[in-house]
């Protein structure tokens, strides 16, 4: 039996990183609904984000998204991040929104549009380079919505080509993720659509690529802890978006959607040597609040990701070894569920009172008065995305 003193020591050791865009304004199509006391600024995303951090202990990096959150000077801004006590994390490019990149970005036939967006991930290492951050992470809008629109092959070699030109740019241990999502806004085609396209593409690279998965960017129904398994078992998951779906790249909150799902994939990273000491799989959130309060979205989400962590890390891992050398189908099922069903809350709430954290840090920020103060002194936050 593995109890929760068993993990204590384990779950000190977690981080999650928060995207700086989940703290903005963000909708769908139809209707971005404006959220009182939205950041006006790339600093009050962080002044955000540093609160969820304050009452949870699990948030000590916050993601940035370029030119989303571009600023002049990114040393004053690290120096911003650090005095609220929270550093500046993943660099996200953004190649999809620029007219010239209507037919493609990385792929574009066209020389000067390739390396007008290779030199976009130049100015994305430079900022790593002033914030100190270790990943660049490159998610592709490209691809084609017709059949016949585009030569496959020929986009998936200039790709490569791309790609080879961004890596060479790295120094250090600064590493590229590339992520991955099977269609949007895409809908024939997509360049880097699955797990296998972006591993063979980061393979031919070197070490320091990886594969991005984020969990909203697949099929319904595919067995995403399968891929986790994978991806470790061959030293390529780099990182994790976290967030929920029912139907597409829904971005809701990790957790709520399918808790179950969380729970496997979180037992598959720590099987799998992702967790802990000597791990460097990046966990990330890559959410939007389009309905409810920003900054509790995201207490809530990071709680979600600790929960579900200490129930992966309660499965007792040589009785299940046992019961599967066994062929006992029934008892090692019996033994992942037991775990899964085991409610870790009361344990949790002692375990962070016993640090210095409110036991709960939901009730905790609602009773802050933080979010009366933001929505008070800040009048006209902005839509997720449109930065400073
Ligand atoms: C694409 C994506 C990617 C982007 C983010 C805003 O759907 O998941 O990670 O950078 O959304
Ligand atoms: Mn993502
Ligand atoms: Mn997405």
């Amino acid at each position: 039996m593995t109890t929760f003193a068993d993990i204590a020591d384990a779950l000190a050791g977690q981080a999650i990183e928060l995207p700086s865009w989940a703290f903005g304004n963000s909708g769908t199509r139809f209707k971005v609904f404006a959220t009182p006391g939205t950041p006006r600024t790339v600093q009050e995303k962080i002044a955000d984000a540093a609160k969820v951090h304050e009452l949870t202990g699990l948030a000590p990096t916050v993601a940035l998204h370029i030119p989303w959150d571009t600023v002049d000077d990114y040393g004053a801004l690290r120096a911003h991040a650090e005095d609220h006590g929270v550093r500046l994390g993943t660099i996200n490019s953004n190649t999809f929104q620029d007219d010239a990149y209507k037919f493609g970005s990385l792929t574009h036939v066209d020389e000067t549009i390739r390396r007008k967006a290779v030199e976009h991930h130049f100015a994305c290492i430079d900022v790593m380079d002033a914030t100190g951050s270790r990943d660049l992470k490159i998610w592709l809008a490209d691809g084609t919505n017709y059949a016949g629109q585009g030569d496959l092959r020929g986009r998936q070699d200039r790709l490569a080509e791309s790609l080879a030109r961004i890596y060479d740019r790295l120094s250090g241990d600064q590493r590229m993720v590339l992520e991955y999502k099977f269609f949007e806004p895409a809908f024939y085609h997509t360049d880097v659509p699955d797990w296998g396209t972006s591993y063979a593409q980061v393979s031919a690279l070197g070490e320091r690529a990886m594969v991005c998965l984020d969990t909203g960017h697949h099929a319904p129904g595919t067995n995403i802890e399968f891929i986790v398994m994978q991806l470790l078992r061959l030293g390529k998951l780099g990182s994790f978006d976290f967030n929920s779906r029912y139907y597409a790249d829904d971005d809701l909150i990790v957790g709520s959607a399918d808790p179950f799902q969380l729970f496997r994939i979180l037992y598959e990273v720590i099987r799998g040597g992702g967790f802990g000491p000597g791990s460097d799989v990046a966990f990330m959130l890559d959410q939007c609040h389009n309905v409810e309060d920003k900054v509790p979205g995201q207490i809530r989400s990071v709680l979600n990701v600790q929960e579900m962590t200490a129930r992966a890390l309660l499965v007792d891992r040589d009785a299940l070894s046992k019961a599967q050398a066994d062929g006992d189908v029934l008892g090692a099922n019996g033994i992942l569920m037991d775990a899964f069903y085991t409610d870790v809350r009361p344990d949790l709430a002692a375990w962070r009172e016993s640090r210095g954290l409110p036991a709960d840090p939901m009730h905790a920020y609602a009773t802050s008065g933080y979010q009366r103060r933001i929505e008070t002194d800040r009048v006209g936050g902005q839509q997720a995305g449109w930065g400073a």
